[in-house]
């Protein structure tokens, strides 16, 4: 276990915090302590305590279940410390010990003790990362879905929430009740417009709350746009073993990422913020452009390849770059589709950007896993893909590329690639009625899923119909046959 008590006693290669723990205050409550966060902001946000130590970080966690109670056991016994190695495509690797996370709290065990940092005046942001389909927008309506189950019940017993929107909007009823100042509610998803899918988010339920209340958190709140960027694999019991021997170390929750990290953020906080500027946080007036960028091109691409990649029975990501038909792929998708409808923003070059994500997909020492990018594809593929789908059947353009990858979605669904191993996909929103389409092998009606509602309004009958063709081809004569032709 990593503790305080060896912080003083770290392998020569860990750098430990750079600041003492005792001086570090409560500023920052987060939800949805994953390995993301806990390579990104935090990591960002240990830089500047020992400058400005009001800044730490509660974290806390949503969901119910043993892993939950056991995750949360293991912050608790590690005094909230971890170590994250970051590793670069050449092999090089640092490691140092994160020490900004203050407590862990289980908010299903305690619930109380997550409303009474919220209503805390030393809280003045809570930040979040509860994945792209974490918001409860209805992709057909564009709204916070208030029909579902969880909210519907926070709506009934507001006081006692049970979802982010419910402990957020109580939190922030408090305040209002107390006459403090709100806080800002800052996402750290991947999301286009992040902020203001949370803004929509939060108040949608607010206002199904109390409008009055609804009206104090949007003049009084704010919601930041960011763009957030640093590839997080998962970290499987192997994995943690091996960095553990790697490192020196005995450490329950060890994360590991590349080595490249971007954080680009509108200034719009309510009640103050850290400088993270020190840290190399960009602050800019608009992120638009550069959240286009990282999702149209990384994270698109990232789909792209790894759809086809888990078929053709990959297990890392750097060995799918590595396979020059899927590769290549890639390269005429980002080249075709996506360069030629989308504005960089000032100073940034397209071609070296594409280089550059297909250089960190290379990076064969991170591990990071084919089935991790290609898990919950039916919420990435809205968030990833929609702006080139659109432009290309507007723009009557190739669809191709974007049929290939849908298809490719749509097999690997299915859970068993070309060599016949069988895996488990991942989709955390799907319910019965979507894992029946998605195992069905009438292929047309496997266009339903939700995945594809956000271009239903366009005419998608060529594309439909293409999609279905190279499914056929998939299933047949596998993915290799199936690619586009260059
Ligand atoms: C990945 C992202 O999950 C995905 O599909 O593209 O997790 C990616 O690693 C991060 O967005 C990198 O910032």
């Amino acid at each position: 276990m990593i503790t305080n008590k060896i912080l003083n006693d770290l392998p020569k290669t860990v750098q430990g915090p750079s600041y003492d723990r005792d001086t570090i205050k409560n500023g920052i409550l987060h939800f949805g302590v994953g390995n993301f966060f806990r390579a990104h902001e935090a990591f960002y946000v240990d830089q500047i305590l020992r400058d400005s130590p009001e800044w730490g970080i509660i974290g806390v966690g949503l969901t119910h279940g043993d892993r939950s109670k056991k995750k949360a056991d293991e912050f608790i016994s590690q005094d909230c410390l971890y170590s994250l190695t970051e590793t670069a495509p050449s092999g090089d690797r640092s490691v140092r010990v994160i020490g900004c996370l203050r407590d862990y709290l289980l908010a299903p065990a305690d619930p109380e003790a997550v409303l009474a940092h919220l209503a805390d005046p030393a809280i003045r942001i809570v930040s979040m990362t509860i994945t792209e389909g974490g918001y409860n927008i209805d992709e057909k309506t564009g709204e916070f879905d208030l029909s579902d189950a969880d909210v519907q019940s926070d709506l009934k017993t507001p006081e006692k929430p049970s979802t982010v929107f419910g402990y957020v909007v109580e939190g922030l009823r408090r305040r209002r009740e107390a006459g403090l100042p709100a806080f800002t509610v800052m996402s750290c998803d991947n999301l286009r417009h992040n902020g203001n899918v949370a803004r929509k988010a939060f108040l949608g339920y607010a206002r199904a709350r109390d409008a009055e209340l609804e009206k104090w958190i949007e003049e009084n709140a704010t919601f930041p746009n960011s763009m957030v960027d640093r590839i997080t694999p998962s970290v499987t019991p192997d994995i943690r073993a091996k960095l553990n021997s790697e490192n020196g170390l005995d450490d329950d929750l060890p994360v590991i990422a590349e080595d490249f990290h971007q954080w680009v953020m509108e200034d719009h906080f309510a009640n103050g913020r850290p400088p993270l500027e020190k840290a190399g946080v960009q602050f800019v007036e608009d992120v638009t452009p550069y959240e286009q960028v990282k999702i149209r091109m990384l994270n698109a691409s990232h789909i792209m390849l790894c759809f086809p990649g888990v078929l053709v029975g990959y297990e890392y990501v750097a060995q799918a770059v590595k396979d020059g038909d899927l590769r290549g792929n890639v390269e005429a998708f980002l080249n075709e589709d996506v360069i030629p409808t989308l504005t960089a923003p000032a100073g940034l070059s397209l071609e070296e950007y594409r280089d550059s994500v297909l250089h960190r997909f290379s990076n064969a020492a991170m591990g990071d896993q084919t089935l991790r990018i290609a898990g919950d594809g039916c919420s990435k593929i809205q968030v990833f893909w929609t702006d080139t789908v659109r432009k290309t059947l507007e723009g009557k353009r190739d669809i191709a590329r974007i049929a290939f990858g849908m298809a490719a979605y749509l097999e690997m669904l299915r859970g068993v690639n070309e060599k016949g191993d069988h895996y488990t996909p991942n989709e955390p929103t799907f319910r019965d009625a979507q894992w029946t389409l998605a195992k069905s092998d009438d292929f047309t009606s496997a266009l339903e899923l939700p995945a594809f509602d956000a271009w239903r309004d366009l005419d998608t009958a060529a594309l439909d119909q293409k999609v279905v063709e190279i499914r056929k081809i998939i299933r047949e004569k596998g993915v290799k046959v199936a690619l586009p032709a260059r």
